[in-house]
């Protein structure tokens, strides 16, 4: 199940969350530095321990002082132009999270729109490799899964919520 939320990713009640960190994953600004804030120091100091992580590839650490039980931290691409593998990066980071989040067996996880901000993947782009990603993801999960979509922006929300009225109309489904 999936749907949209517009909001602080800080502050939700589910079970996951992803960050959209950085491959040295010491911190940043953006949704990363919300979220090292809201956890407290010793969400850096885990992080530490974990030796950064690779574009497209997630890392999984405690949530310490934030609702949610696990952060899932995974660095997105960069957008240079859209010729550089950046959707297929990206489609990954929403795969290895969703992935990472089921092996603990969480039940919910929310996802910020990743790459989005600082790292200027074009937003309306990267809301439909979100939904996409994560809806085919869903099918291959043995149990069920929440995913939300929490969206800083309205426009953001807007993306998500219409490339998801698209996919739900999907006739072969
Ligand atoms: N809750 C939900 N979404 C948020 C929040 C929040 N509290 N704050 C910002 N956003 P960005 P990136 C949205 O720049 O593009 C960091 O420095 C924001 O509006 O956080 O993947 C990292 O360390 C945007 O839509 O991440 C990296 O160096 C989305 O989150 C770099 O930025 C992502 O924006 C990663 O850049």
């Amino acid at each position: 199940m999936m749907k949209v939320v517009q909001g602080d990713i800080t502050t939700l009640g589910v079970e996951a969350i992803v960050n959209a960190a950085n491959t040295t994953l010491l911190g940043g600004g953006g949704v990363d530095g919300a979220i090292h804030r809201a956890a407290g120091p010793e969400l850096l100091a885990e992080c530490r321990t974990l030796g950064g992580c690779a574009t497209g590839d997630a890392k999984l650490t405690k949530g310490y002082r934030l609702p949610a039980k696990w952060v899932i931290h995974t660095p997105g691409p960069v957008w240079r132009g859209g010729e550089h593998g950046e959707a297929e990066r990206l489609a990954s980071c929403y795969r290895r999270s969703l992935e990472l989040a089921a092996e603990k067996g969480a039940k919910s996880l929310a996802f910020p729109a990743i790459s989005t901000g600082v790292y200027g993947f074009p937003a309306e782009k990267a809301a439909k490799i979100a939904v996409q990603t994560v809806r085919e993801a869903l099918k291959g999960l043995a149990g069920p899964m929440e995913v939300v979509f929490c969206c800083f922006s309205q426009k953001s929300a807007d993306f998500h919520q219409k490339w998801l009225a698209e996919v739900e109309q999907d006739p072969a489904e």
